[in-house]
């Protein structure tokens, strides 16, 4: 708790942040009226800037392909789905033609006669499936898309999503695929302006507010002696990280409605740790499920961590419905998905 107020009150909330809890408030209060489940995607990697100004960040991988492939399945599985995602990744729906390697106008044509623009004809089909599905999410007020870009404004978001969902009860899901940054640089020790990578003399760093000289600052520069002799050529960079606080804890003891479900993401690169780290998150923080997945092969085989039995148990996509969608990106598992083909899945991978 006190790790939290900390956090909180040491940051401003984002700015978007009175109108996305505006716009969830009223989302929710539909959903409630229609008894729908709803489910909180997020989806995407969170950044941590290393100037207040930010020109440079660090950045956590994520295309968004899962939380946005996951969200098409909550919804066809009958949710209502807020989508708090990165800025820019992969949308529900729009993922088909976005990102890939075809550009959008390479689906389209002009038609000879009328001059009007046209879905190319082997693209129409598909087009028609997906455009169906995304104007009925859209038409029934089913789909929230919210934007977050920083750790900072993600943890903000989490916690006001957790909050307006309070009502909802055990008709709450979080479904949490983002890839959160694990350190990031406390406001304290953050650089106002652009870093620089060659020496400012010391009366115009001053005026600029500039750390760049000063060894105590994170972004104090390493001046080997080598380097000082040779004052014009570029210096190296020493960002020193803080841990981000672990906030799935506050998510599961105290933001999340009583009786809702908790499903978080593991993603690791060693297949000796997946299921390892996976049992020690679920362990540490109690809640419902941990999808563990491997940088490696994430499209097409996941691992689910449970409390109960069997604990451990592989999805995988057997190699046959490895297909590729329109846009030339490959199935990925969402949950609703997995769920529904699992037994099929597994006979077919024996
Ligand atoms: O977004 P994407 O489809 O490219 O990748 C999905 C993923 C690997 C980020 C996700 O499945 C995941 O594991 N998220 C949690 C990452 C983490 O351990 O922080």
């Amino acid at each position: 708790m006190e790790m939290e107020s900390n956090y909180f009150s040491n940051y401003p909330p984002p700015k978007a942040l009175p109108r996305h809890e505006a716009l969830a408030r009223a989302f929710i209060e539909l959903q409630l009226e229609h008894k729908r489940r709803v489910v909180l995607v997020t989806s995407g990697g969170t950044t941590v800037p290393l100037e207040n100004q930010t020109v440079r960040f660090i950045d956590n991988f994520s295309a968004g392909t899962r939380g946005a492939a996951s969200a098409e399945q909550f919804l066809e599985n009958g949710y209502a789905v807020i989508f708090l995602h990165r800025q820019f990744s992969l949308l529900p729906y729009s993922r088909h033609y976005s990102h890939s390697t075809n550009c959008f106008l390479d689906f389209m044509d002009e038609d000879a006669t009328t001059s009007s623009i046209v879905v190319r004809s082997e693209y129409q089909h598909a087009m028609r499936d997906v455009l169906r599905k995304y104007r009925y999410a859209k038409q029934n007020n089913l789909l929230l898309v919210l934007p977050f870009t920083t750790v900072t404004e993600y943890i903000f978001e989490l916690r006001a999503m957790a909050n307006l969902m309070k009502p909802l009860g055990a008709n709450a899901l979080f479904y949490l695929a983002a890839a959160v940054s694990d350190f990031f640089i406390p406001r304290d020790r953050m650089a106002e302006h652009k870093i620089q990578s060659s020496e400012i003399p010391s009366d115009i760093a001053k005026k600029h507010d500039q750390p760049i000289q000063d060894d105590d600052v994170y972004t104090g520069y390493n001046e080997s002696e080598e380097q000082q002799q040779q004052p014009n050529k570029s210096k190296k960079l020493i960002v020193d990280l803080d841990p981000v606080p672990k906030f799935l804890h506050r998510l599961v003891d105290g933001w999340a409605p009583e009786g809702s479900m908790i499903v978080s993401f593991k993603l690791e690169t060693d297949p000796n740790l997946l299921v390892y780290k996976a049992r020690a998150s679920l362990q540490r923080y109690a809640h419902h499920l941990v999808i563990g997945n491997l940088l490696s092969t994430r499209k097409w085989e996941v691992v689910f961590v449970t409390p109960e039995p069997p604990h451990e148990r592989w999805i995988r996509v057997p190699k046959s419905k490895r297909s590729k969608s329109i846009s030339g990106e490959q199935n990925q598992i969402g949950l609703a998905e997995g769920s529904r083909n699992k037994q099929k899945e597994e006979k077919e991978e024996e």
